[in-house]
């Protein structure tokens, strides 16, 4: 466990969700089929939205669509970004990776941390949870704001589109990036919803939550999350698999390919040194749950979309092979494998702001446990290391 990435070892104690290696994720107990039964969708039948994960995922109970919306509204009048934040972005090239200026945009957010001045100002520790509480709605409030203006910077024409008071916190956000199409703005909902949390364990949440452990704000906190959600292996995989989707259409010139050719292409990218991304997980050894909502998404929403029908022919064809290497424990698809095809079919088709969209809902998880942290009274986090000769004299015992 000490030099396999502590894999398997219970290291953790995380409120809001916990993933089981066969069955996936659930959100305080709720699998993401009974979320999308019991939570409040924007109408009748629609996905969950994320105002009612972001409610059971820090109080433990399932909201009532009053509650949602009451919610809506406060991330809204919490949703203004000094125009400090914008010029910080502005420093950057545009051409800057969109992850590196979203991390600053959040560093610039903290400048305003509640939590900072209520320390300064000698807060007992009882009362740490409050600022905190502040901070990450605050927080959440402000980063679709944040994460639109770099779209718009990098992608588009730059002019700032505002928040419509109407939408909820999924619907604004796309809204904010330039969508209107009512079914983006439902994916945007749900695609907000399940990635929000994965448990403790994973790169992003347990570096949020070690960050924040010498009681650093969500802000520092959040933004040193971010800073791992931006590697290949983590977030930048969704990002990672719609260029590589892209490359096998370059190489064949069409996405309508045989299955040999897949293969073929498949092995081609094992035997450059490569992973397959969007394949494998840390702790689920089946299909990812949120791979299986988003294919059911397509299905309903865009069947004959040509890259949906690749990624079905790939889900059929990449598990076999990377089992086949006899060494990788979960062949299977996890939820960076789908996003990108939805994303693309409704026009965002910037692959490289992927992982900003799974950044934003992240918050959305991490952000209930750091509030959760501090009223508890959670400790420093600082595990003990050994010395590699240490490792071997222990072993050899
Ligand atoms: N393609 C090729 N090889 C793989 C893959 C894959 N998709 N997944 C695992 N392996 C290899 C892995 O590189 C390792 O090889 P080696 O011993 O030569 O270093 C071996 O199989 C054993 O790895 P596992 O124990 O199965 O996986 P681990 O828990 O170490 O890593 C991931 C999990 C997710 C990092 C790994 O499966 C991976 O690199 N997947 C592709 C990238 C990806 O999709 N990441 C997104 C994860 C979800 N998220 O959003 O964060
Ligand atoms: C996540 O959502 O964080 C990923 O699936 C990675 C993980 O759980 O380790």
């Amino acid at each position: 466990m000490v030099l396999g990435g502590m894999r398997g070892m219970t290291a953790l104690v995380w409120l809001g969700s916990a993933v089981d290696p066969d069955e996936g994720i659930r959100f305080r107990g709720m699998t993401i089929p009974d979320c999308q039964k019991k939570l409040p969708g924007a109408f009748p039948g629609g996905e969950p939205l994320p105002e009612g994960i972001l409610w059971l995922l820090l109080t433990g109970k399932i909201p009532n669509k009053e509650q949602v919306d009451s919610l809506s509204q406060e991330l809204r009048s919490r949703a203004k970004i000094p125009d400090y934040a914008f010029k910080a972005i502005d420093a950057l090239p545009v051409s800057a990776h969109p992850m590196t200026q979203f991390t600053t945009g959040v560093m610039a957010l903290q400048v305003e941390s509640e939590f900072q001045k209520a320390y300064e100002g000698g807060i007992p520790k009882a009362r740490y949870w409050e600022p905190t509480y502040e901070d990450t709605l605050n927080l959440i409030a402000r980063l679709p704001g944040i994460a639109a203006y770099i779209y718009r910077r990098k992608y588009k024409d730059g002019k700032i589109i505002p928040l419509d008071d109407s939408l909820d916190y999924g619907a604004n956000y796309a809204h904010m990036l330039g969508f209107e199409n009512p079914e983006m703005l439902e994916f945007m909902r749900l695609y907000i919803s399940i990635h929000s949390d994965h448990e403790g364990g994973n790169v992003s949440s347990h570096t949020a939550h070690l960050v924040a452990s010498p009681l650093s704000d969500p802000y520092l906190a959040f933004a040193a999350a971010l800073n791992g959600l931006a590697g290949p292996l983590h977030g930048l995989a969704n990002q990672e698999v719609l260029r590589w989707i892209r490359s096998i259409v370059a190489e064949f010139g069409t996405p309508n390919i045989s299955t040999e050719q897949l293969s073929e292409y498949i092995h081609k990218t094992l035997n450059s040194g490569q992973v397959i991304p969007g394949y494998g997980h840390g702790v689920l050894r089946k299909t990812d749950p949120r791979y299986t909502c988003q294919r059911e998404f397509a299905l309903k929403h865009l069947p004959n979309d040509p890259y949906f029908q690749l990624v079905s022919k790939i889900k059929e064809v990449v598990p076999p092979i990377l089992t086949k290497l006899g060494k990788v424990k979960n062949p299977w698809p996890n939820v960076d494998a789908h996003s990108g095809v939805l994303l693309n079919y409704y026009g965002l088709t910037e692959e490289n702001y992927y992982t900003i969209l799974f950044g934003v809902s992240r918050a959305v998880g991490v952000g209930p446990q750091l509030i959760w942290d501090r009223a508890l009274g959670m400790p420093l986090e600082r595990p003990k290391s050994v010395t590699l000769e240490k490792l071997e004299q222990l072993c050899a015992k």
